[in-house]
């Protein structure tokens, strides 16, 4: 890797687990206790919109209490010094990436503290429990705001800049990601047809593990550090 090269960087559930945040497909397949259907779809949320908002809302509180690991503030000095392009695509909700100072940052998944109100459409931080009669900060209509989060079936944010820095990339990183869940899950193919590098750093191997040039298998907090460390040295 010449310092020319451009990286990109795909990040999942797995990086924010050392920090003590649940990953999506733990032993038991469920997501904190619920399956993924009667959560994280737009039919969930018409269907019970107050387990929705209690979903999200313990997430929102949990996430106040934790905080970035190695491994985020690893990218973040990756972030910082490396002088070719990067771009950290994490389908994370959470704000761990930012919190740890990354910049060249986005939230394919959207964000836990962020709503969305479906009467004006606005889109707007947020922070604390959104409940079923929340007041939208823009046209204050109350019951009408969601987590502003792509749910299944819904059209992840930034793919027209995503696919555009893949196309570009020298080098494609994957990390703390099961591979399970597309679009995401196929950037790899991407990358790979345009030429890139491409590395899966994990706990264990992923859907796409077959995909990968380098696998590097541990917990984020210890292998993200040591490759950045490799990187830069
Ligand atoms: C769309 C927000 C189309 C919610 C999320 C092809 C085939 C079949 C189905 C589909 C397909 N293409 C599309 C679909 C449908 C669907 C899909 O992929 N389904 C899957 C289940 C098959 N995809 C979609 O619906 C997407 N939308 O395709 O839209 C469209 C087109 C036009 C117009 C409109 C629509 C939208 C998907 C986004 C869903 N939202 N998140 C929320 O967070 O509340 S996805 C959710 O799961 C997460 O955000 C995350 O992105 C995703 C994957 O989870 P991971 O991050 O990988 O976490 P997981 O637990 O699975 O794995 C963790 C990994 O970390 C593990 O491997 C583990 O070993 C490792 N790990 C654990 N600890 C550590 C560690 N690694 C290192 N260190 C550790 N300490």
């Amino acid at each position: 890797m010449n310092n020319r090269n451009n990286i990109v960087i795909l990040t999942g559930a797995g990086i924010s687990a050392e920090s003590g945040l649940a990953t999506f497909r733990a032993a038991d397949g469920l997501w904190e206790g619920h399956r993924v259907e009667n959560v994280a779809t737009p039919e969930a949320f018409v269907r019970d919109p107050a387990l929705v908002h209690q979903f999200y809302d313990a997430r929102r509180a949990r996430l106040a209490e934790v905080a970035p690991n190695a491994a985020h503030l690893a990218l973040t000095r990756l972030d910082v010094e490396w002088p070719g392009e990067l771009l950290i695509v994490t389908q994370n909700v959470d704000d761990l990436h930012e919190r740890a100072g990354a910049k060249r940052l986005l939230h394919m998944h959207g964000e836990l503290n962020r709503g969305w109100c479906l009467r004006c459409n606005e889109r707007f931080a947020w922070s604390g429990a959104m409940g079923d009669g929340a007041a939208c900060p823009g046209c204050d209509t109350r019951g009408m705001v969601r987590p502003d989060i792509v749910w299944f079936g819904e059209m992840p944010y930034e793919m027209e800049t995503i696919e555009a820095a893949l196309m570009n990339a020298d080098l494609f990183v994957s990390i703390g990601t099961s591979g399970a869940v597309y679009p995401a899950a196929g950037f790899v193919q991407t990358a790979r047809y345009r030429g890139a590098s491409t590395l899966e750093i994990n706990l264990e191997p992923s859907q796409g593990s077959i995909f990968f040039d380098e696998r590097r298998y541990g917990p984020a907090g210890v292998e993200v550090p040591k490759w950045v460390e490799e990187l830069l040295g």
